[in-house]
């Protein structure tokens, strides 16, 4: 295969990151790029969750980016449609269609030393040559059905949450739904409200926090349209008052007894049945899993069609689920809200840097890198929600952004100075996640429960363990100091290597 084009910059996933990436580049006078997106649609996450009640369970003033505030926000908390339409509007004003490449999956990339370029392999189609590469294709990317016994026999019809079947009819249907995440507990009373009866398998009961949603009206757009100040006034507060709960929601601390005593208020509040209270009622700290913001779940679930079942999955027959006490759980559909293949212990593709080390190997007991943003040995490749970036208690977009506007700098930093690499240290890079490592050792996420957040044995190699204002405060300058720094005339390999050793 021959290579068609050299870039400055190669973004692969046109979700919320990428597209965000796209914009600052333009921004800075970079055009040279392309975005690689395997899907024919861009927005990522939210092109993908489309399931009845999708919503962000962050107030949308607060989920999107500072740089493309969005006057119109319906409510408090957006739902999927106008988040997707809120990321279609950016790509239309920034006009980056003419660099996106629709059904581009990109198989993986290697770094070519002498060249200073990455070769980034694309399924059926020829090689892309980049300079540089930013990594955008999001955590959440990859549906994952569980291992259930017996999965394979079940002859009715399966749905995972992220790939909802919108020509499924459910109206007179038995449905069940596996999970009781972040997502099945939007989906849930939204079911009900069609089939004939709902069965939730729970495996863990979550913490469930009011979610007080308003519209927002016409004279409060008209201010936030004309008065651009206001607007980014009550994103503001809303950043601040989140920052606030850090102090329960991040640390396993005396105030994360108050997070617990809000939700069994809320328990309290909206289930009479005690034996329902306690089948309901977490056995874990408040934050160690995602916080599960609603109203509507609980009501829901006590519904007369509702029936939530904690025994738990022995395997699935060809008619429905059979329970760990004997019982066989007869169900039309069965919705997957088991959540996603979250890439903890390697790469979401392969990526071979340095002298052919290869990223997924160095991280099969954890991923991890500087800041979340680069890896030692894999020069000029740049993450976003990288290793430990994830926030538990603010807005993904707020890690994000910082997270852009670090990379974009660097990115210009080897364009303008002509550098062959930008490779940071690994000495750096070490103290950076020895840091971290200690920090979480006091936070909610390694307080012990099971997660997402951590691998099989326990290492947390998602979360970031601190304030958003510290995450974004460490990433607002390019340090070069940080980084070997090799120009593009430094000549032979072995020159180079005496350069940066
Ligand atoms: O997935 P999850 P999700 N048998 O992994 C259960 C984001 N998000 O799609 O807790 C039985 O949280 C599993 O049980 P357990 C957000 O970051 C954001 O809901 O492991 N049950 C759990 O109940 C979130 O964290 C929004 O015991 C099985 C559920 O399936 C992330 O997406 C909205 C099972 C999976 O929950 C993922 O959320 C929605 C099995 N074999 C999602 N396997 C916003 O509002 C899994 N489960 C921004």
């Amino acid at each position: 295969m021959t290579t068609t084009q050299t870039l400055d910059v190669a973004v692969i996933g046109g979700g919320f990151a990428g597209i965000g990436a796209a914009i600052r580049l333009k921004q800075r006078g970079i055009e040279n790029f392309a975005i690689l997106e395997r899907g024919a649609a861009l927005g990522g996450t939210w092109r993908d969750n489309t399931y009845p009640g999708a919503a962000c369970d962050i107030p949308s003033r607060l989920y999107s980016y500072s740089f493309a505030p969005n006057p119109n926000w319906s409510q408090t908390y957006s739902g999927s449609a106008e988040i997707l339409g809120y990321i279609e509007g950016m790509a239309a004003q920034y006009r980056l269609r003419p660099h996106v490449r629709f059904g581009c999956t990109v198989t993986g990339i290697v770094f070519d030393e002498d060249a200073g370029m990455w070769d980034v392999a694309v399924e059926g189609a020829a090689p892309v040559r980049a300079r540089t590469v930013v990594l955008a294709s999001g955590p959440l990317a990859n549906a994952s059905f569980p291992a259930i016994r017996g999965i394979e026999t079940y002859e009715g019809h399966k749905i995972h949450s992220a790939r909802w079947d919108h020509d499924y009819d459910f109206t007179g249907k038995r449905v069940a739904v596996i999970g009781t995440g972040a997502s099945a507990v939007q989906i849930i009373p939204e079911l009900v409200h069609k089939a004939a009866s709902v069965k939730v398998f729970q495996r863990t009961p979550g913490w469930v926090l009011p979610r007080v949603n308003r519209r927002t009206g016409p004279i409060t757009k008209g201010l936030y349209r004309h008065v651009p100040v206001a607007e980014s006034l009550a994103r503001r507060a809303w950043f601040y008052g989140h920052e606030s709960v850090a102090l329960g929601v991040v640390w396993n601390t005396p105030l994360t007894r108050v997070v617990e005593l809000v939700g069994r208020a809320q328990l309290r509040r909206q289930v009479r049945d005690p034996w329902l209270r306690r089948q309901l009622t977490p056995d874990f700290r408040a934050g160690c899993k995602r916080l599960l913001m609603t109203d509507d779940y609980y009501p829901a679930l006590q519904r007369d069609n509702c029936k939530l079942i904690t025994w738990p999955i022995a395997r699935l027959a060809p008619h429905g689920i059979r329970t760990a006490e004997g019982v066989e759980h007869q169900a039309d559909c069965i919705v997957f809200a088991t959540g996603f293949d979250v890439s903890k212990t390697g790469t979401p593709i392969p990526i071979t840097g340095r002298d052919g080390r290869v990223l997924a190997e160095e991280w099969s007991r954890g991923a991890y890198a500087y800041k979340s943003v680069a890896v030692s040995g894999y020069p000029n490749l740049f993450f976003t929600f990288g290793p430990n970036s994830g926030p538990g208690h603010n807005s993904a977009l707020v890690y994000m952004e910082a997270q852009i506007d670090y990379l974009v700098a660097a990115i210009g930093a080897i364009l303008d100075r002509d550098l062959r690499m930008l490779d940071v240290r690994r000495d750096r890079q070490d103290r950076y996640n020895a840091a971290i490592q200690r920090r979480l050792t006091a936070t909610t996420w390694n307080s012990g429960c099971h997660s997402w957040y951590l691998t099989d044995d326990g290492f947390n190699a998602t979360m970031y363990p601190g304030f958003a204002t510290q995450y974004v405060h460490q990433l607002r300058e390019l340090r070069l100091e940080d980084y070997h720094v090799v120009a593009a005339d430094a000549g032979t390999r072995a020159a180079r290597i005496a350069a940066v050793s």
